[in-house]
């Protein structure tokens, strides 16, 4: 009785079609009024690896428009950098904020 199959089996049994887990995912710096230009210009040399330049760059482009990517990584690398962004400024009495995206 325990293997018994059923007509609905087959059905059940359907490839699964749904969208797989996305392999990257965007690190998305926040903008607000608190935390200074020089430490986020910090944060993105050490955390994500940016030449001063850039790192110049994107700082300017979230403080301008609210949000910007500091780079696109697997899930697990993309949440650890992200949880180090929150430390370093809770660390250093800043509010700065990253948050992950689907890429
Ligand atoms: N808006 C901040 C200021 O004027 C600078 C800033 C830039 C803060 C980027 C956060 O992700 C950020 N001091």
């Amino acid at each position: 009785m325990s293997e018994q199959s059923n007509p609905g089996d087959a059905v059940k049994e359907r490839v699964d079609t749904k969208k797989q887990h996305p392999t990257l995912f965007k690190v998305v710096l926040l903008n607000d009024d608190y935390t200074t230009m020089d430490f986020v210009i910090q944060v993105l040399e050490s955390v994500f690896q940016k030449s001063p330049a850039e790192a110049y760059r994107i700082m300017m482009q979230v403080h301008q428009n609210g949000r910007g990517i500091a780079g696109v990584y697997p899930w697990e690398l993309a949440e650890t950098k992200a949880d180090t962004v929150r430390s370093l400024a809770t660390e250093a009495g800043f509010p700065l904020r990253a948050t992950i995206e689907e890429a």
